[in-house]
Formats: structure tokens, sequence, C-alpha cells
């Protein structure tokens, strides 16, 4: 079966403040990796977003900065484009929801919801705030949650615990725009009977099979607890009005932000398919087709935009295929996945992979408490790419996850630089120095040889369907993971060795590494691009698809097919005999400890400032006493040298203990350390540490242990390796 047409949409982020690690580990990096994956893969993929302006939370930052909500998010739109540029994020179109082409489609889709009766107009008491002269919704008031007993919740929602709530719900409320208590006074307006609905979402919900369970149990629990009307309009005079012409009284009614915000995501496609010089292309990717075959739609978004997107999205949608089906479009059922589905029926999400929260050292992000790294300012500190790679591998798919900057530091450091980097720089400049700077011939290779060509042919359908998974951080681990195996590959072979001995074998190795690099400088491409462009350019490789997209990508023809080496080339030879390479460089560079501690520095300073403590900062756990004096002849003893770890493996009789190979220079030692709990294998390989060399041997469950690496332990009981500087073998004293 062909694939179909994929929108990819990700949350639309309110033009409110800037953008920070949070917001892109959530909706848009793990996006990003995916398109750029099926952009490789030739994919007819168009991936939308934009900068939400509406809602309540610009019209209240307005009034407390004095000034337009249009001038916030003009301010705000143009920064949150241009930090998505500066991160590589690539999406077919950034657009707005201020603009004209949005206020229609907002405005149709309501129109003809409500002409086919879809909305139930109410008439009720709401909170109302007298001094400010305006009845008050969502963030304009503020009270205890009910649930938590969180003083500070919002009248849509706690913070602190999630809940969705509305303003009635909340103890002691109060105005957040005068402090005011608010009266009732009677306001109507447009609600969307979802309880109508609930069986028709049901059953869909139903049918959704691979979507990760956390969506699901959320969706669930709603479900359980029985869908009632949502309220689609507001009393605000910021927003999409209600269209004048439908019934009732639309003055001073404008469009909930929630009901015209996903819709967004179709008035970003149009305007894109306008720009494509197709006004009609848009529904190449929201309607079923004249043959009966539908696109698919993906929504990435945060935890806490699950409901809009799994339930009320969906139901505005069902809502507008009734509507359609009302006005004698076409007698079908309102659910396109379902049955037969009809012509220009628009087509609900086919997966939703939603992420948990990404928290940053230790805690819960909170920009008012300036506890987060905006993403410009950790731009301007280090390569969007490492910054990239840090966060694919630890993105919070399945749970709540945590950024720190030593984890920045060691992923960059040891996985980017010490494995990728350091592979591939190996490859080109014993190239470069040994085999004239071009790929030299492989002619009857070894088991070594074939075995790293085979796992080269295994990568791209492996990492493939992991992305198809949506296991973004498997994905980035299993590409890794191939240039582990070239590490270890050139670690057998030893060109270095072979080629005073048998050059045809080092030769071999070169070509058989170089192919390695080849297919690498495509996987990494959606996690790493920049890395991966500049891999090409030292291989000197070229007709690479892009992974970017954007203008010319997606041509009339639909681009299934495009030309160009793509995903699945990536795990051929794609490199000629005699191919000329470029100049090889350092493909990845070093995060140095000032970096990483002038960012926890930032971070400190900053919650100090926000919160007015200067001890804000402290993790609070007390430090290790210190212990007895010693004298200085006491000290001299120690024989402490650097080494370098060339292996590791785990004990086989002990599971808290890792078994090092270390190289002292003039010898190699066997150590065991008790760090399994801490540290994969892996993760070690390829630094230099502090060993104190002169510790007798001792034997622990069979194995001899000839020496002592040192660890610095953290207050939190993080544990670090001790790096050193100097070749294996020097004195550290
Ligand atoms: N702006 C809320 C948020 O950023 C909202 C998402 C809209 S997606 C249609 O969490
Ligand atoms: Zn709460």
């Amino acid at each position: 079966m062909p694939d179909r047409p994929l929108l990819v949409t990700s949350a639309l982020p309110y033009a409110n403040g800037p953008l920070h690690l949070g917001h892109l580990a959530g909706a848009y990096l793990p996006a990003d990796l995916f398109v750029r994956y099926q952009r490789l893969r030739g994919r007819d993929v168009v991936w939308v977003c934009g900068s939400d302006e509406h809602g309540a939370a610009i019209a209240i930052r307005a009034r407390q900065e004095g000034t337009t909500p249009q001038a916030i998010v003009d301010r705000y739109h143009a920064e949150l484009e241009s930090a998505f540029a500066g991160f590589g994020i690539a999406f077919d179109a950034y657009g707005r929801t201020t603009s004209e082409t949005h206020r229609e489609t907002s405005q149709d889709l309501f129109r003809a919801i409500d002409a086919a009766g879809g909305f139930v107009r109410k008439t009720a008491t709401q909170l109302y705030d007298p001094e400010a002269g305006l009845f008050l919704a969502d963030r304009f008031v503020k009270g205890t949650c009910p649930v938590c007993g969180y003083d500070q919740a919002y009248g849509d929602q706690c913070e602190n615990c999630g809940s969705t709530l509305s303003p009635d719900d909340l103890v002691e409320p109060r105005s957040t725009l005068s402090g005011a208590a608010p009266e009732r006074r009677e306001t109507t307006h447009w609600y969307l009977p979802l309880g109508d609905l609930q069986p028709a979402l049901e059953q869909w919900i139903g049918t959704r099979a691979g979507w990760k369970p956390n969506v699901l149990g959320q969706v669930r629990s709603w479900l359980d607890a029985g869908l009632s009307p949502r309220a689609m309009t507001r009393d605000l005079d910021w927003g999409i009005s209600v269209p004048p012409d439908v019934e009732g009284d639309t003055d001073g009614k404008v469009l909930y932000v929630w009901f015209d915000a996903p819709i967004g995501y179709l008035s970003i496609t149009k305007e894109w398919a306008a720009a494509q010089g197709d006004a009609e292309r848009w529904r190449r990717y929201w309607q079923v087709h004249e043959d009966g075959t539908a696109p698919e739609l993906v929504h990435f978004i945060g935890k806490d935009n699950i409901v809009f997107h799994c339930l009320i999205f969906p139901a505005i949608l069902m809502a507008t295929n009734r509507a359609a089906d009302a006005a004698g479009n076409a007698a079908q059922p309102d659910l396109p996945q379902l049955a037969s589905p009809s012509a220009e029926q628009f087509v609900l999400p086919e997966n939703v992979p939603a992420n948990e929260f990404l928290n940053l050292e230790g805690q819960k992000l909170s920009t008012s408490r300036g506890w987060a790294v905006w993403a410009e300012e950790a731009l301007q500190a280090f390569p969007a790419d490492a910054l990239r790679y840090a966060l694919a591998v630890g993105l919070p798919e399945t749970k709540d996850a945590d950024f720190t900057w030593s984890d920045f530091q060691n992923r960059v450091n040891g996985e980017l630089a010490d494995v990728v980097g350091n592979f591939c720089n190996r490859a080109l400049t014993f190239a470069d120095r040994f085999t004239g700077g071009a790929v030299p011939p492989l002619e009857e290779p070894s088991e070594a040889d074939r075995e790293l060509l085979a796992a080269l042919a295994a990568a791209p359908p492996e990492v493939g369907a992991l992305y198809e998974q949506y296991r973004l951080r498997d994905a980035v681990a299993r590409t890794v993971a191939l240039a582990r195996a070239g590490n270890q590959y050139l670690q057998e072979t030893e060109p270095w060795k072979t080629r005073k001995t048998d050059e045809r074998a080092m030769r071999n190795t070169v070509h058989v590494a170089l192919q390695v690099c080849a297919g690498l400088s495509v996987l990494l491409d959606p996690v790493v691009p920049e890395t991966a462009r500049r891999l090409r350019e030292m291989l000197n490789l070229e007709g690479v698809r892009s992974s970017a997209g954007g203008a010319g990508a997606n041509g009339a023809a639909g681009g299934e097919g495009e030309a160009g080496i793509g995903w699945a080339d990536a795990g051929r030879p794609l490199l000629q005999t005699n191919h000329p390479l470029g100049t090889p460089g350092i493909l990845v560079r070093k995060i140095e400890d000032d970096e990483v501690e002038a960012q926890r520095q930032l971070l400190d300073d900053r919650e100090a400032t926000a919160t007015g403590d200067p001890a804000a900062a402290d993790s609070g756990e007390p430090y290790a006493p210190l212990s007895a004096p010693i004298a200085f002849d006491q000290f001299t003893p120690l024989d402490l040298r650097a080494g370098r770890i060339l292996a590791a493996d785990l004990h086989p009789n002990a599971d808290k203990l890792l078994r090092f190979d270390v190289d002292l220079g003039f010898e190699t030692r066997q150590i065991l350390s008790g760090v399994r709990e801490h540290f994969a294998p892996d993760d070690l390989v390829g630094r230099t540490v502090v060993v104190v060399a002169n510790l007798a041997p001792r034997t622990i469950r069979g194995l001899e242990s000839q020496g002592m690496i040192l660890f610095a332990e953290n207050r939190d009981g993080a544990l670090l390796a001790v790096e050193a500087d100097g070749e294996p073998g020097a004195v550290v004293r």
C-alpha cells in the first residue's frame, strides 16, 4: 500500500513569552526528528506550526504592560520564529493565528457547525469583575484549586496539580485584573455538546491502536468522567469575532482560543498551499480523497494539551463533518476513519504522540521563578546540534525527564564527540594520511569487514522502524550504536598496525569505515543536521536529499520517491572506490567544564533574582563532612596516574561491579569499580580518568582488581568520573 500523505503539526506556542528547552523537548524537537526522517525517506509530508496569538493570557499581559495585545504578539511571534530557526526546527510553514486566512477559516467552521445545529446556546451566570467591567474566564480569574488546595490556580487550569478547571470550580475566586472578588452575571455562549458526541468519540478512540499509553490513559479518564458541554465563545475584546451573521447576540463575543487555535493547523496548511501556488492543495493533507483514501494527521504536543487534541478538536472536526453531511455534501457517517469515508470529510488524528514534561536540574520548570533555559540564551553558548543531541537522547517520551547541564556535557562529549566524532575523525584522518585522501578499494573483505557492512545495511530499516513508532530516543541511540560498532571495528582491525604488515587489510578497513561514515551522514541528519552536513562535506559526499523541507519540497507530484540519496540508501556503500575525500576536521567540539558551570550559575542567579533569595540555588543537601587532617608525607605515598579507559563490561559474578581495561601508558590494568548503578559500561570508554595506581591488587568474586578509579560524588548522590587531561600514565599530584 503506498504511503498516505502525512500532515504533522506541533502545538502552536502562545506568543507571550520566549521559547525554552522544555518547549523544544515537548512538541518541536521530536516532531523535527520525525519529519526530517520522513523527508529523507521521501514521504509526502507537510509540517505546520505557528504562533497562538489569541486567548486571555495575552490580553492580560497587554493590560499589565500597558500595551496592546497586538504589540505583544508581534514581538513574541518574531522571537519564536527566530529561536526555532536557530535550533534548526524546519517547519514547512510557520504561521500565526492573527492572519486573515485563519480568521476566515475559523469563522467558516463556526458558522457551518452553528448552521447545522451543532452548538447549543446557553445562558448561565459567570464571574464578572465590576471594577474592570469584564466577564472573567480562564486566566482572568484565580483562586484556590478544589483538587489540591493550591491558592494560585487559574480559572481554566491548576498549574500545580494539572487539573482542568472552570472558573466556577475555584474556591474564593478573585479577578487577576483588579483583585476584586467577582460577582455573578448572566451571559450567553455557544457550547459544543461534547456529551452528544461522546459515543462517536469513544468509538473512534477505540480504534486508536498504537497510541501511547499515557495519552490513552488521560483520554479514557475524561471519557469515564463523562464529557459535558463546553463553551466555544468568550466575552473578550481580543480574539476572532463570533461571525456577526450567526443567530443570537454576537456583540462582544469572540471564539474561545481553544476553538480557533487547533483550526490554526488547517489555516496554516491553507497558507502553505497558497504559497506553493496550489491553493486547494491543503485538502490532500486534511480531507478524505475522491478515491476514498485518506491522509494521516499527527499532532505533536505536550501532555497538558492532550484533551484538546484527542477529544475537543476531534469533536470540532466531527461536528464540521456532520454539518457538511447535513448540508448535503454526502450522506455519510461522521467517522471518516470508519466504514467507507466520503470525500471532503476531515480526517481525525492518526496519532497524538504527546510528550511528558522536561524538568531542569531536578526541579519543575517555572518561567516565573526563572527556572528555565531560554532557547536563545542556550544557542549563544552552544552549537544547536549539541543541544539537539542532548535533548533528543533524553526526551520525556514516556515519563517526565530531567535535563541537567552535566548530562548535557556528558552526552555531547561522551557520545557525540567520543563515539560519533571520534569514529569519523579516525576514518577520515587515516584516509587522508595513508590512502591518499581517497576511498581505497575493498578487496577480499575479512569477516570483520563484512560484519560491519552488514550492520550498516541493517541500520536504516531498524532505526526507521523506531522513528515510525515514535520511539525517538531509541532511534537516536540505535544510530549512535552504529558509530560505536565502527569504533570497535577500528580497534579490532588495527589499521595503524596493518598499514605496515598487510596493506590490503588496511585499505579494506579504511574503505569500510568510510562507508559507515557516509551512512551515518544520512542517518544522523534528523538529529544533528548541521553536523551531518559537515560530515558530508568532509566526505565530499553530494546528492543527499534535504531533510529541511520548506519551499520546493513536496512538488506537485507529491514527495514519494524524490530524487537524491535518501534514508533507504544509507545502508549501502555510498562512496565509489577512488572517490576523493574533503578535508578532515573536528566534527564535534567538546563542551568544557567552565561552559556548563557558567550555565548553572546563570540559572542560579536568575532564580535568586526572581525569588529574591540568594540561597535559592542550593540543592539543600548537606556537604559530606571533612575528614580528619593528614600530614603531607601521608599523601605522597599515593601514586595517582591518568588512565585511559579502553573497554568496560559487566563483572560476570557481581551485579554492582563494572570491569574496566585501563591504559596506564606503560601497561594496561584491569580495574573493578562498584559503579554499575551509575554508568552503563560504554559511558566511560574513551575517557581519561584518575587512577590510584599503587593500590595493592585484590580479587573480587574471581577477578583481580589492579587499582582504583576515582569518582566525584555530588551531594545529590550523582557520580561523575574525575577526568585528567594528561597522557595515559601521567603522574597526578
Ligand atoms: N498555545 C497552549 C500551549 O502552548 C496552546 C497550544 C495550542 S495548540 C493548537 O500549551
Ligand atoms: Zn490543583
